[in-house]
């Protein structure tokens, strides 16, 4: 019988035609309301200190009685309704843009700000629905920067915007920021604390209207490299993410205007990360839209030996793939235009259709 908590890992992934075909004769069900379908899952009974894990079919899990299981079956099966206006019925691009001085050599907020609102328009432009902007730089071993700072960077960005075809999102963890960011058209709160940094963020989202994505992290920017451990970081993120959407819902920012993260880089070693990568669709039994950012991280080095983020574009590209296929709506990158046409390769080859 049931011990401790389940959660579900779909797994063996059908793409078009096919995912179509097994939905129809019940030997699949859709991941998040499709297009991809999965015909079995990992069933994990327990908790992060000790689990066990059994494989289950679709047809199994659907004959199951037990309510625990029909609740995640549920969550992981649904339809997800758009995210901040956008369709998730493939895969949507975020593309970063960062206004923090050490970005452009000469410095000077004039020219900060046309760097940045240029460069948001090349993004928008290359395919991102989404435009990230961030005046904190949350990297490893990262200060943090004093609200009046970011916000000073941040706002004439925004402002300049505003006629963007992009939805615009803000990369801050200060109630402040995310406020002042509001009111000059940003659409979604990009919180890497997940709205714990800054609690009154959680009442700046529900009277602002702002949609949400909530990271995992351990610890914070300046420290959170130095030794991370978890018991089982899959198990724990999902845990983590699944308080921070109730803790959401509680402050009155209804389930349909969070997506979930699991904070690639953020607390993790590179087992760690590759673990999430390679259980990524675990996350849909959240019952929201997942987003991940793998772009340009240390661990895509560490795995490639490459030094220069630069260099890591391909490993960015294949993340971003792996990502996909697991049925993540949202990801998180540099390149735009690159990540478009892998991402467009990838689904015509899968799903056998051009667009
Ligand atoms: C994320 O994953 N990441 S800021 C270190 C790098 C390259 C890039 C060169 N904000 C995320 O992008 N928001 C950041 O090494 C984020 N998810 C969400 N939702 C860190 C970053 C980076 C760090």
């Amino acid at each position: 019988m049931a011990e401790g908590k389940l959660y579900l890992r779909p797994i063996g992934f059908l793409y078009g035609p096919p995912a179509e075909a097994a939905i129809e004769d019940g030997l699949a069900l859709p991941l998040a309301g499709g297009p991809i379908a999965f015909t079995a899952a990992v069933a994990i009974e327990g908790d992060p200190a000790s689990s066990q894990r059994r494989l289950v079919s679709v047809e199994a899990l659907e004959e199951s009685r037990d309510a625990d299981l029909g609740a995640v079956l549920e969550r992981v099966t649904a339809p997800r309704p758009p995210f901040a206006g956008l369709s998730l019925a493939r895969p949507t691009l975020m593309g970063i843009v960062n206004v923090t001085p050490d970005s452009f050599s000469d410095g000077g907020l004039y020219d900060e700000t046309e760097g940045a609102v240029t460069h948001a328009a090349e993004l928008a432009a290359e395919g991102a629905e989404i435009v990230d902007v961030g005046g904190e730089s949350t990297r490893p071993g990262s200060d943090t920067v004093a609200g009046d700072d970011e916000l000073s960077r941040v706002v004439p960005v925004l402002r300049e915007l505003k006629g963007s075809p992009a939805v615009i999102s803000i990369d801050t963890r200060k109630s402040t920021v995310a406020r002042a960011a509001a009111k000059a058209g940003a659409k979604i709160l990009n919180d890497v604390s997940a709205l714990t940094y800054d609690p009154a963020c959680l009442d700046v989202a529900a009277e602002e209207g702002l949609d949400v994505v909530l990271m995992h992290a351990q610890g914070v920017p300046k420290t959170m490299q130095d030794n991370p451990t978890y018991d089982d970081v899959v198990l724990e993120v999902f845990d983590y993410l699944e308080a921070r959407i109730e803790a959401c819902e509680a402050a009155g920012i209804g389930r349909a205007r969070i997506a979930a993260d699991p904070g690639l880089g953020f607390g993790k070693t590179l087992g760690h990360n590759l673990a999430v990568l390679a259980n990524l669709s675990l996350f849909h039994g959240l019952g929201v839209p997942l987003l991940v950012g793998a772009s340009r991280k240390r661990f895509i080095g560490g795995l490639g030996q490459n030094k220069d983020p630069k260099s890591r574009e391909p490993g960015s590209h294949a993340a971003a793939i792996a990502s996909a296929a697991q049925g993540v709506q949202i990801l998180r990158v540099h390149d735009v235009a690159g990540s478009r046409q892998a991402l467009a390769v990838w689904r015509a080859s899968m799903f056998g259709t051009e667009n």
